[in-house]
């Protein structure tokens, strides 16, 4: 079986650590997202491919959810003691060798997807990584900046990397829009339209609704190749409750226009893209709103508390699709 997944970071990685182990001989391809990537230091940092990387390879930090296990922070320490940041930004010894290499590759002409290809013959992830572009595409937020009438920037409405909203002011303000600034121009890496149009199912698991699926949805070409791709498109909801499991996908969706429940999700996605949609047991009432919207929907667990609650659920995904076929 040839299933697609278009994944973010946290959630998706899991997610996909649950698929691997409820069907291990399926060939998976991973669409990553490549709008939360930032350049630091001179060097490409591509957060939710490596964090996919890292959660199937073996390499992740498990509490955290993102960077590399058994991590130092030297080299940032010497960073900053030359006075040289972003100081906010927790990147360890072992995850800079990454973009080093990352870096290097690119700059002697290699594209990111070549790259990401070279990064996991070490990984060895399981799954095939594309990213979904090999063009630069950054996620911005517009805000308007925090403090009082006299502080510097207070009260300036401003876009600002997606990393800054996220990881430097915790999403603590609105988010007044999202931009994902040059997808338009942007065009799906070799083999992204390729594996979506030779899929037996495609699969949209709990990632961000806005800045991961969402993000990858804005490259021209994926989201009509999908939705003319004729197979079960099944999605798992990163809302549980009304609220996200973890993150800020809350203050994206209200930017977007979009209320943080498991229904208004998938019919922001809708039903022309979807085809099935599975929610949390505690959020069962809402299983006839989203069928209404023309698309199959069924309550299970969606807590990902360890690989295998996170195979189950990709047990049901398959499921749904199955009946929906
Ligand atoms: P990120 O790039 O690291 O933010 O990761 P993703 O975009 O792939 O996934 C983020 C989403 O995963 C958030 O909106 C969370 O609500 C969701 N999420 C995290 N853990 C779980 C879980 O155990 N179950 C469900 N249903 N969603 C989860
Ligand atoms: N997330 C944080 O909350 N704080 C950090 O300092 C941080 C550093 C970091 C470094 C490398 C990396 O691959 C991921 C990192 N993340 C960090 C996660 C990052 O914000 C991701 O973009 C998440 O996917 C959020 O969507
Ligand atoms: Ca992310």
């Amino acid at each position: 079986m040839r299933i697609v997944v278009l994944a973010g970071g946290i959630g998706g990685a899991r997610f996909l650590r649950g698929l691997k182990r409820a069907v291990p001989d399926a060939d998976i391809t991973v669409i990553g997202n490549t709008g939360d990537d930032i350049h630091l230091f001179g060097l490409k940092v591509c957060p939710d491919l490596d964090t996919v990387m890292y959660t199937l390879g073996g390499g992740i930090n498990e509490e955290q959810g993102w960077g590399r296990t058994d991590e130092t922070f030297h080299l940032k320490e010497e960073l900053a003691a030359y006075g040289v940041g972003p100081e906010w930004f927790g990147l360890g010894d072992r995850d800079f060798a990454t973009h080093i290499v990352r870096t290097q590759m690119l700059g002697a002409g290699y594209p990111l997807s070549a790259v990401t290809e070279a990064l996991c013959d070490r990984w060895k992830p399981g799954v095939r990584l594309i990213p979904m572009t090999d063009d630069r595409v950054e996620t911005h937020v517009a805000v308007t900046l925090p403090g009082s009438g006299s502080a510097a920037g207070a009260g300036e409405r401003k876009a600002i990397h997606f990393q800054e909203y996220w990881v430097r002011l915790r999403a603590s303000v609105p988010a007044e829009a999202v931009v994902p600034v040059g997808a338009e121009q942007a065009k799906p890496a070799p083999g992204v339209l390729e594996a979506i149009a030779e899929a037996d199912v495609i699969l949209f698991p709990p990632s961000n609704p806005v800045v991961s699926v969402g993000t990858i949805l804005a490259v021209p070409g994926i989201r009509e190749a999908i939705a003319d791709a004729g197979v079960p498109v099944v999605g798992l909801s990163p809302i549980v409750g009304d609220a996200p499991v973890r993150g800020m996908a809350d203050k994206v969706l209200a930017a977007v226009g979009v209320e943080s429940t498991a229904p208004a999700v998938a019919e922001h996605y809708g039903s022309g893209l979807l085809d099935g949609w599975l929610v949390d047991t505690v959020d069962a009432a809402c299983v006839e709103r989203v069928e209404a919207a023309g698309i199959r929907c069924r309550a299970v667990p969606l807590m990902m508390t360890d690989v295998d609650a996170a195979a189950r659920m990709a047990r049901e995904a398959l499921a749904l699709a199955a009946e929906v076929r």
